[in-house]
């Protein structure tokens, strides 16, 4: 399995994914400074020239969301993913496409400044309905799912972590404390060295 990767960017969320489940990989770092996203090598594995991506038997996953859930499928003995059967899959699913449909845009568009002038045709509507769907969507204790740590956490848990690192969000108390309960596994400790420079 390979894993292309950099050290401050998405991939880091795919690259606690993969520890969270102890899977050995070949680890391929991308050097965005030298232009490696866009040598014709890596742009013919993903045009999109963006890193992570996951390869895996020859076949080729990106999107964050879409690398975690892949793994959590592929390696089902670690119960990062409820059971096919298991009513839990619809919430499962839910948080998994929320964040990269809904926050990523939301949050994207907001750091730059920019209003979309039709929330009601954008997907993400606006910055204040998707806030008050992610103050919803927190759990009080534990994990997205419950008791189960699952996919999920790692991928709105990682990306509510990243928004409160980079002051993308001001973190309720219940937000914040959830990111405190994601910054503390190990596997996200051994994952994100640079990044806890900037979260402290
Ligand atoms: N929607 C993608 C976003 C991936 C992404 O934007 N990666 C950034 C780094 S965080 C990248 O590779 N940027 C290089 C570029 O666009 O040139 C995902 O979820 O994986």
């Amino acid at each position: 399995m390979k894993h292309y990767y950099n050290p401050m960017s998405r991939a880091v969320t795919t690259d606690w994914m993969l520890k969270e489940l102890d899977v050995q990989h070949e680890q391929i770092i991308i050097d965005f400074d030298s232009g490696e996203n866009d040598f014709p090598e890596f742009r013919k594995i993903n045009p999109m020239g963006k890193v992570p991506v996951l390869v895996d038997n020859e076949k080729v996953i990106t999107e964050v969301a879409a690398i975690c859930a892949y793994l959590a499928d592929r390696f089902p003995a670690k119960r990062l993913a409820p059971e096919i059967e298991s009513p839990d899959r619809a919430t499962y699913y839910r948080y998994l496409f929320f964040a990269g449909n809904t926050i990523e845009p939301a949050l994207s568009l907001a750091v730059s400044g920019i209003e979309h002038p039709e929330p009601r045709s954008a997907g993400w509507g606006d910055m204040l309905r998707v806030l008050t769907a992610i103050e919803a969507m927190t759990p009080e204790t534990g994990w997205a799912l419950g008791k189960q740590f699952t996919a999920v956490d790692v991928v709105f848990g990682g990306l509510l972590d990243s928004s409160m690192a980079f002051n993308m969000i001001d973190a309720s108390p219940k937000v914040a404390n959830y990111v405190t309960r994601i910054r503390q596994r190990p596997a996200y400790r051994e994952t994100h060295a640079a990044f806890q420079d900037i979260s402290g």
